[in-house]
């Protein structure tokens, strides 16, 4: 531990009302400074009792007035404070404590504190876990908090020793690109949706996020701001973002719009481009929009029983036939061969980089 003989403590409860709060506190003169205000119910003091041990007592401020709270000795050096979550109470103990010199971080500097510059892999994970959204992005967070990366390392390491490369090759490859999925699952991936005013961005919008959000309107230009909605696709946060439509508008707002929208395109993860299949197609206009991945969705089936050739899928915004397949879609071209069994991601690049170098 680096704190050497100053004290530092951090919350690691989450900020604002809940049952208990815990403060963690770390330093050499942790049960010393701790005695100062905590008086054990019955005559032992604090270091009378053995570490880990439950000690319940009152916490006297510095006024006379007191806490009843529980402290746990868990490391020499370290030690935990049980109390009521109300804020005036945890920030009263946090007060005495500052008071003695102590230092308050957040959670995660303490982390950095008790574990140095690099931190394991697992706590990287675990630290992840408040930003966490969906019950899919938990799961697997809570997977490589458990040490998931450490054991595969472990038995890539026997493998290699054996010189079994191909067995090597076939654990690792699952991790090839995997970090970049893993920041999707606590960053939303970004999805833009483009094409001319009218062909129903913002109905189609509406119906991918399942609430109105987008204004809808029979006038073309009607959006006028980027607006921004999000959904969870199997487990996956994905924000959507409506445009204005890409032609050139009169007035100034809307013009400034179609800017936002070309810069919008090139950063999208992905781009739906929506044309309305009653509307001739263009095949020049899609070229000209800057983009990573882009689908091509014919939309307002319900007006035409024609499938064209441009479109990799028809949908209408309208009655909703073929959102689901269009969500699928969307899903399958974000995260290829999510859903079979040996899919995997990572939370880090540092740890790519890791597996990649162990294969060699
Ligand atoms: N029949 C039909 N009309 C639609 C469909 N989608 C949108 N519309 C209509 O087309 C018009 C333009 O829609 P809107 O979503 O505002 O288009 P945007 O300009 O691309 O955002 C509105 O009158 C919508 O009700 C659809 O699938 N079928
Ligand atoms: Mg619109």
């Amino acid at each position: 531990m680096s704190s050497g003989g100053s004290l530092s403590f951090a919350q690691v409860t989450p900020v604002g009302r809940s049952a208990i709060t815990t403060l963690v506190l770390v330093g050499e003169q942790v049960a010393e400074v701790v005695s100062s205000y905590f008086q054990p119910l019955g005559n032992k003091t604090l270091t009378d009792y053995p570490l880990r041990r439950i000690v319940f007592g009152k916490w006297i401020h510095p006024d006379g007035t007191f806490e009843e709270l529980v402290v746990s000795r868990v490391a020499d050096h370290q030690l935990e404070i049980h109390c009521h979550g109300g804020m005036v109470a945890v920030e009263a103990v946090a007060a005495s404590l500052v008071k003695s010199g102590a230092k308050q971080l957040n959670w995660k500097e303490l982390d950095q504190l008790q574990f140095g510059a690099e931190l394991p892999y697992w706590k990287q994970a675990e630290q992840l876990l408040p930003q966490t959204t969906t019950t899919l992005s938990t799961q697997l967070v809570m997977e490589h908090a458990q040490g998931e990366v450490e054991q595969i390392l472990q038995q890539v390491a026997k493998f290699k020793e054996a010189g079994q490369t191909q067995e090597v090759r076939q654990i690792l490859k699952p991790y090839e690109g995997a970090s970049q999925r893993g920041r999707h699952l606590i960053e939303p991936w970004n999805v833009v949706i483009a094409g001319k005013p009218n062909a129903g961005k913002s109905s189609l919008m509406n119906q991918l996020v399942g609430y109105q959000r987008a204004i809808v309107n029979q006038q073309p230009g009607t959006t006028r701001d980027v607006l921004r909605a999000q959904t969870v696709i199997h487990g996956w946060p994905v924000e959507f973002v409506d445009t204005a439509g890409l032609r050139q508008g009169e007035d100034a707002v809307e013009v400034a719009g179609v800017e936002m929208a070309k810069g919008q395109l090139s950063q999208a993860d992905l781009v739906l481009w929506i044309h309305d299949l009653t509307d001739p197609w263009e095949a020049g206009r899609i070229e000209q929009i800057p983009h990573q991945q882009m689908l091509v969705i014919g939309n307002k089936a319900d007006l035409t029983t024609e499938v064209p050739d441009w479109a990799q899928l028809v949908v209408s915004a309208q009655t909703s036939a073929g959102i689901d397949s269009l969500l699928e879609l969307i899903l399958e071209t974000l995260v290829p061969g999510f859903g079979n069994p040996d899919f995997k991601v990572l939370f880090s690049e540092a740890m790519e980089t890791k597996m990649r170098e162990i294969s060699i």
